[in-house]
């Protein structure tokens, strides 16, 4: 029995952690079934078992993992007859392109993100949310929304190399979609669940490796 802890804003359906979106797409990949444990921001008793306090947190019979990366691995190392994700595999270009996802695009996305994702929370949780994100930003979420154009801006010309990668590709990882794809279409999928506008561009070689990615991983078998 797999059980996975996920994130959930006041609104039980709502989710919108990109970290959680990456297993929950592994798990789809893999044709694996899984119950989701849902836990708010400030529900770190939860969590507690797992000696950390961030999701995803994946419990597999009796092992316990957190960090997303580190599940993918897990899940290749232990259902290695379903399909392989290659989150174990030596690769330079896609460790670059998780990291550039990690440090860099959800950077970018947070800061547009945030005070829409605040506005979705639990009071307790609005209250948690809004004290370790401020101090993370350096300046209030009025403020960080107050400079939204320039923060779409920032995220725009940040999108380029991506641009460029999909007018030539169908997918991330070239002619079908791979571990490259799961990365940042989670980011994506938080973005859109977040932010209440597009952030697709007209024309944008992104809107459609979407519409790929959605026939490939439809959002209804990803919240499960
Ligand atoms: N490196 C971790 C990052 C996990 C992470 O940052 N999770 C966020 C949600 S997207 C979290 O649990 N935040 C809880 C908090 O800030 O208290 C991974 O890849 O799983």
């Amino acid at each position: 029995m797999i059980t996975l802890y996920d994130l959930a804003g006041a609104d039980d359906r709502l989710r919108f952690s990109p970290f959680c979106f990456r297993v929950k797409l592994a798990l789809l990949i893999k044709g694996l079934a899984y119950r989701v444990e849902r836990v708010r921001f400030v529900d770190k008793d939860k969590l507690a078992f797992s000696g950390q306090g961030l999701v995803p947190v994946l419990v597999d019979d009796d092992l316990v993992i957190s960090d997303s990366w580190k599940i993918l691995q897990h899940l290749d190392q232990h259902y290695p007859a379903s399909p392989q994700l290659g989150a174990d595999r030596a690769s330079a270009s896609l460790d670059f392109l998780r990291f550039w996802c990690d440090r860099a695009l959800h950077a970018a996305i947070f800061r547009i993100a945030a005070p829409f994702v605040h506005a979705q929370l639990t009071p307790e949780d609005q209250t948690y949310f809004r004290s370790t994100r401020e101090a993370r930003l350096g300046k209030t979420l009025e403020a960080i929304a107050a400079e939204r154009p320039q923060h779409v801006a920032h995220l725009q010309l940040m999108l380029e190399p991506l641009r460029g990668l999909l007018s030539t590709h169908a997918f991330i990882d070239g002619a079908a979609p791979g571990l490259g794809d799961v990365v940042i279409y989670s980011a994506w999928l938080w973005a859109e669940a977040a932010v209440p506008f597009a952030l697709r561009e007209p024309n944008d070689p992104i809107a459609a490796w979407l519409d790929r990615v959605r026939q490939q991983w439809p959002l209804s078998a990803i919240n499960v």
